[in-house]
């Protein structure tokens, strides 16, 4: 079997669905798209195929990011009875053209589509595949081969992210250096209805467990902690903390085995909400993704939540927020909408996702406005994602001007806030100060390897920071190095050497990079090939 996601490049306009503002990068794409030099960026595998591939026994490739040619050749070489393609709405085009090129060069091989792609309506009409799969691929593919689809999942040990770089340098990929994906589960049952993964995986109360308890995902994080030697894991579950008991026996089970672990998790407001910051603290909470929505969203997960006081308390924790707001909700209106943005800008979150409302196909969302006939049509599938334009009628925002407030929001947040690079080591000082002297030592042990980092290369990225950051916003240049003198009380020696060595590197590099980035420089994610049970097959 060959499984393959969607061919490159990717952060470039093309006739396949590629858009130059679609890289295949969570920061970028996203998040920090409008901090230029500063945006840390990265890669991330196609999870979803590492899963099915770990959790069947026929031979398997996995052909991750491929270019055309690679796919080509890749049919061409051997033999596949069957061709899983993965991929999202937005790729529709190159599935459509990946499964013309299998029928060419590979004509007895079963096609098989999977992911976010299958919620297009009549998709069948669309690509030339044998088979549709919507929802979970993993219990589809053991069944349709004939393996117990009810069997434990096997979690493949994901290393997060891949070639890291920032402020124009490079990191190094050693071993442990990176977070470990781990995927406790899909979907979510808050079933907000814009939300496609909740509805992807069954909507409102309903959700896949791969790992209900609290200790099977405890033996699951040990052995990825022993195979690639981590602390830290990027929880891929889109609410987390919702699952209380799961929670609560997994932080048994660390203080059991005295684990320090950091955890990179996703989580809705009324789920933080039913822990204290000492459980989040023990736990390992170090990053969240939250959605923030608006102030004046009616979404159950938000009700009765003061945003502020509690962003505010996160952070003091130690905890980096990625806060996800979304512009033009059905109540914004030109007039009010700059107000809402500063107002969450004005929550200071380490990051800030902002996100356009968009009835995304497979969504209650759409289907209400479909109805409702509100959905324009002739819009490309490539451009509904959030990030460009409305794909809807919006009963006082044009379309042009819902991306002009889409990117002056994340310019904004840019201008007013800083770097989140500055802001996330903010909230690590913080955390290390209230955690220092802490009773549990696994939480110490944490706080210290972060300050660690920060009086080393993140330090060292402060001052550089702060001389380039001068030319958008002097004042948060000012709070730059105050945060910088403040890591330099706390570490006089190192942190102060480690800035006047290698900060002025880092100045040099991000100054390249500036320059690199306004000639159009993009990045691709290379091409990744893992053969399994392979032996077996010749
Ligand atoms: C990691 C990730 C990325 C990575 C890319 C990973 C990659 N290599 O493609 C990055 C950060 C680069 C990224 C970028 C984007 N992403 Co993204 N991403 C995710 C994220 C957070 C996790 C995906 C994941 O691994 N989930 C866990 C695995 C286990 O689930 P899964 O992939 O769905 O796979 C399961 C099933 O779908 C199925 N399956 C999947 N493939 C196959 C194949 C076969 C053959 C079969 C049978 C079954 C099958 O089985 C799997 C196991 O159950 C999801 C959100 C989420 N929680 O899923 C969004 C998500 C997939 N991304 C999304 C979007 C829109 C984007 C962007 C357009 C950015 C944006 N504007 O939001 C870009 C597109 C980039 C591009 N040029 O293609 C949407 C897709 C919406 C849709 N309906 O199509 C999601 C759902 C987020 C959201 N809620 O809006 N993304
Ligand atoms: S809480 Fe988050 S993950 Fe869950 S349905 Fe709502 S938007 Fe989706």
């Amino acid at each position: 079997m060959l499984l393959s996601s969607v061919f490159g490049p990717y952060a470039q306009d093309d006739d396949f669905g590629s858009r130059a503002i679609n890289p295949m990068e969570l920061f970028h794409n996203q998040v920090t798209r409008e901090q230029g030099c500063f945006s840390p960026r990265m890669f991330h595998r196609s999870w979803g195929i590492m899963m099915i591939q770990a959790n069947i026994s026929a031979p398997c490739t996995v052909l991750d990011f491929p270019t055309r040619e690679r796919f080509a050749r890749e049919l061409k070489a051997n033999h596949y009875d069957v061709v899983g393609i993965s991929a999202i709405i937005v790729n529709v085009g190159k599935v459509q053209e990946m499964c013309r090129m299998v029928r060419e060069l590979s004509p007895e091989s079963v096609i098989i589509v999977g992911g976010h792609v299958a919620a297009i309506p009549n998709v069948e009409a669309l690509v030339d595949a044998d088979h549709i799969v919507r929802g979970e691929g993993i219990a589809w593919m053991r069944k349709y081969l004939g393996e117990d689809e009810h069997a434990p999942i096997r979690h493949p040990a994901i290393v997060s992210g891949l070639q890291e770089r920032f402020m124009g340098a490079r990191m190094p990929g050693l071993k442990g250096r990176t977070a470990a994906t781990i995927i406790p589960s899909v979907g979510c049952p808050m079933g907000c209805n814009f939300c496609t993964t909740s509805a992807f995986f069954g909507g409102k109360g309903k959700f896949i467990n791969f790992y209900a308890s609290g200790d099977e995902l405890f033996e699951v994080m040990c052995a990825v902690e022993a195979e690639l030697k981590v602390n830290s894991f990027f929880v891929m579950d889109e609410n987390f903390l919702l699952y209380r008991p799961r929670a609560l026996r997994l932080l048994e089970r660390m203080k059991e085995a005295g684990k320090s672990w950091e955890l990179y998790i996703f989580a809705s407001v009324n789920a933080i909400r039913k822990y204290s910051m000492q459980e989040l603290a023990e736990l390992g909470v170090s990053w969240l993704w939250m959605g923030l929505e608006s102030p004046h969203s009616s979404y159950g997960k938000l009700q009765g939540a003061d945003l502020t006081q509690l962003t505010r308390e996160l952070r003091e924790n130690g905890i980096r927020v990625l806060g996800s707001t979304i512009v033009g909700l059905e109540h914004h209106t030109p007039g009010n909408i700059t107000g809402e943005i500063e107002h969450a800008i004005g929550y200071q979150t380490d990051f800030h996702q902002f996100m356009l409302y968009t009835p995304v196909p497979g969504t209650p969302l759409y289907q209400d406005m479909e109805q409702e006939g509100r959905l324009l049509q002739n819009i490309d599938l490539a451009d509904i994602h959030g990030q460009f334009k409305f794909n809807f009628i919006h009963a006082a925002i044009s379309r042009d001007d819902s991306k002009r407030f889409l990117d002056w929001a994340f310019r904004r947040d840019f201008e007013r806030n800083g770097p989140s690079l500055f802001r996330m080591c903010r909230t690590m000082l913080l955390g290390w100060r209230r955690y220092k002297d802490y009773p549990d030592p696994r939480v110490r042990e944490r706080f210290a390897r972060q300050m660690q980092k920060l009086r080393g290369a993140y330090n060292a990225a402060l001052w550089a920071m702060e001389r380039e950051f001068k030319r958008v916003n002097e004042s948060v240049s000012e709070q730059i190095r105050s945060l910088r003198k403040e890591i330099e009380k706390e570490s006089p020696i190192k942190a102060r050497l480690n800035a006047a060595l290698i900060g002025p590197v880092l100045l040099y590099l991000a100054r390249r990079e500036e320059k690199r980035l306004a000639k159009g420089r993009t990045y691709e994610p290379p091409t990744i090939i893992e053969r399994t049970n392979w032996v077996a097959a010749s």
